[in-house]
């Protein structure tokens, strides 16, 4: 139940009891990203002062060596969860393989394992366009108390407990869901508290967006061709209008709210598309299917893939449910 001006921390408190396995883990897991994205934030927002400060690879004014923003998002969200000691892995976009925390110490009781891309949307840092944060949270499969394993991390997206993103934009808003809907808070950045702004967000069943890459239009499939034509075709409340930030947590956040679809098809130049199953994907279609939209790779509900690898990638539709059916529709006729 939201009232107003309640806070992240005041929402987390109250929704935690109709989360079904409640003992407070989860939420201090969301606490802890909470807290993560604010100090990221922070740094995401001086990225404009690089000549002043100096760039990756210089040492500031403290003696302490600039970072590149996408190395200290992973450092700082890595750290913040592992010195809370609140997860039993960790698996990034930014590592080679997953890590473990204390996971082999039968002390260690927690249940939790996060996938994270902690700051999506790179070729967008430099230019003071939006980037944002996706997480992933799951119950381990294999038994508390041992080290985690790979079994742990290669879940279905389905399996999902929790997912959100965090958009550093106009303004910085952090949207997740339990499984019981999605919400968003925006934060205050003056005295640093998130306040719910967005309670039960949903896709319009349609929309009149497309996202798209439309640079690699010679290399996608024929059926996506054939959708980006239908999209731009005079009839109805069409031609639809184009809308491409290139980051993917902006292009969801904007398509949620007024209605649209992001599409990352395969195409010759990534045969097997560009996004990865389980740090992008998998958030993003638990946080749409939690808004009423639909997510897919063309064919298949994305959170039916069942992940062979931690890096996988996989083509990439998503967004308000009419939209996305009708672009599956031309991927089987195609
Ligand atoms: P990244 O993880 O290297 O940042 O790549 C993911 C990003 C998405 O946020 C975005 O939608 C897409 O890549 C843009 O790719 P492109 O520049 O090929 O259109
Ligand atoms: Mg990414």
């Amino acid at each position: 139940m939201s009232q107003k001006n309640q806070t992240l921390g005041e929402f987390i408190i109250e929704n935690q009891s109709s989360f079904k396995y409640t003992s407070g883990e989860l939420s201090r897991l969301i606490n802890s990203i909470r807290l993560a994205a604010k100090v990221v934030n922070h740094e995401v927002n001086k990225a404009g002062l690089v000549d002043i400060i100096g760039a990756a690879g210089d040492t500031n004014i403290q003696g302490e060596d600039q970072q590149k923003l996408d190395v200290y998002a992973n450092n700082k969200f890595i750290q913040t969860m592992t010195n809370r000691n609140i997860v039993c892995g960790i698996a990034s976009e930014e590592e080679d393989d997953f890590i473990s925390i204390n996971s082999q110490d039968e002390n260690n009781q927690n249940k939790y394992i996060v996938l994270i891309d902690p700051l999506d949307g790179s070729s967008n840092i430099d230019v003071n366009v939006s980037v944002g944060t996706i997480f992933s949270i799951y119950r381990r499969v294999t038994p508390v108390g041992t080290p985690v394993t790979i079994e742990d991390f290669l879940q279905k997206g389905s399996q999902q407990v929790a997912a959100g993103y965090v958009v550093y934009g106009t303004s910085t808003m952090l949207v997740y869901t339990t499984g019981d809907g999605v919400n968003g808070f925006t934060l205050n950045p003056a005295i640093g508290t998130f306040y719910l702004s967005h309670p039960n967000m949903e896709f319009p069943e349609d929309g009149t967006i497309y996202s798209v890459n439309e640079g690699n239009y010679i290399h996608f499939p024929q059926g996506i061709k054939n959708y980006i034509k239908y999209c731009q075709m005079e009839e109805g409340d069409r031609p639809y209008t184009s809308r491409y930030i290139g980051s993917l947590v902006s292009d969801f956040h904007r398509n949620v709210i007024k209605g649209g679809i992001y599409m990352y098809p395969k195409s010759s130049k990534n045969p097997t598309g560009k996004l990865r199953l389980l740090y992008e994907c998998n958030p993003m279609a638990l946080l749409a299917e939690q808004a009423n939209g639909k997510a897919s790779d063309g064919f298949t509900r994305i959170l039916d893939i069942e992940p062979t690898e931690l890096h996988q990638r996989v083509p990439f539709l998503c967004g308000s449910k009419n939209m996305v059916e009708k672009a599956e529709s031309f991927m089987r006729d195609a």
